[in-house]
């Protein structure tokens, strides 16, 4: 039996198999660059956060209606429930869509579809993170956040990603503080290409609560020591971090010193159907390369929860 875990940095569109990819593309009549499935996995092939992003945003082409989003998630909960998700907190990109004529509520409602009836399909409980994309202007991510105010009972926060170098937080201060005043949680993508600083921006303008990669917090044994200080979650993603290169290999991934410093660190899967592996597989992954002991894994497991959205009623339910 797999470690039952909550998973807090899903992209749900990374979560889009080949397979499902061309399923979609027939019944919306959307041609694709690729011949076969063989074809475009062989395709994805990165060497960083931009050249990914670009193939990425290209597929999602495909996804079009209501339904292709509900069949999205339900593929991804399936996934995650099989490898011991008991709670997800799913990412979705809605400018990425806006930009494309799907409208936020074919998304939000798409997605929804599959969401209402998670826990008692796939026993997993999820929430919704709505993501601005960082290299687009702040004015186009307030315009979002005003689009989505008719969804905000769906929507348990916000966060940002996205190609990072050169679009450093305070670019969305005002965005940040409206959704803040709507009620909404934050948590931000930072430290993954970008440097510290990042970090500690996303923690004194933006307000974020927990921090999404955050992985080059480790150039900053000062920012290290405050993180821990504050118990600010980080979402580490080990397998996406290997194949975009930001560690040249997963026995080199700072996982096991980040815990020894005391950082509340978890595992998670990011953008799975491209990086190799959910959530189980991180952990799988992570265990294999670092030779973390079972000791560690429970604790990788039982912080998954901690630093989730839930309540602690929830939380003890979920665990
Ligand atoms: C992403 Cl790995 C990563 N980083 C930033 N933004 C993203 N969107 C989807 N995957
Ligand atoms: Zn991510």
């Amino acid at each position: 039996m797999p470690l039952p875990k909550a998973e807090l940095h899903l992209h749900i569109e990374g979560t889009l198999e080949p397979e499902l990819a061309f399923e979609l593309a027939e019944r919306n009549g959307v041609r694709l660059p690729y011949a076969d499935t063989e074809a475009l996995r062989g395709a994805y092939r990165f060497d960083d956060l931009r050249s990914f992003l670009d193939l990425y945003y290209g597929l999602m082409a495909v996804l079009r209606t209501e339904r292709d989003f509900e069949d999205l998630a339900n593929a991804y909960l399936a996934r995650a429930a099989a490898q011991g998700v008991r709670h997800a907190e799913i990412f979705f990109d809605p400018q990425a869509h806006l930009s494309r004529g799907v409208a936020l509520g074919t998304v939000v409602e798409g997605l929804w579809r599959a969401l209402e009836r998670s826990e008692a399909v796939h026993g997993v409980s999820t929430q919704l993170i709505m993501c601005f994309l960082r290299d687009e202007s702040a004015a186009s991510a307030l315009e979002t956040l005003d689009a989505a105010k008719p969804y905000l009972h769906r929507i348990t926060g916000v966060g940002l990603d996205s190609a990072e170098v050169g679009h450093p937080p305070v670019k969305f201060r005002e965005v940040y503080e409206a959704a803040a005043a709507l009620g909404l949680r934050r948590v931000a993508h930072a430290g993954e290409e970008g440097p510290p600083e990042y970090i500690t921006e996303a923690l004194d303008v933006l307000g974020a609560e927990r921090i999404d990669h955050g992985l080059r917090c480790m150039e900053d044994p000062a920012l290290v020591a405050r993180l821990v200080r504050e118990r600010v979650p980080l979402t580490l993603c080990p397998l996406s971090n290997v194949r975009l290169r930001a560690v040249d290999a997963l026995a080199e991934h700072p996982l096991p010193a980040m815990l020894d410093a005391g950082l509340l660190c978890t595992v998670n899967s990011d953008d799975p159907a491209y990086f190799g592996g959910y959530a189980g597989d991180n952990f799988d992954a992570v265990r294999t390369a670092l030779g973390l002991d079972e000791d560690r894994l429970r604790e990788l497991a039982r912080n998954s929860f901690t630093a989730s959205f839930l309540e602690h009623d929830e939380e003890r339910r979920a665990r």
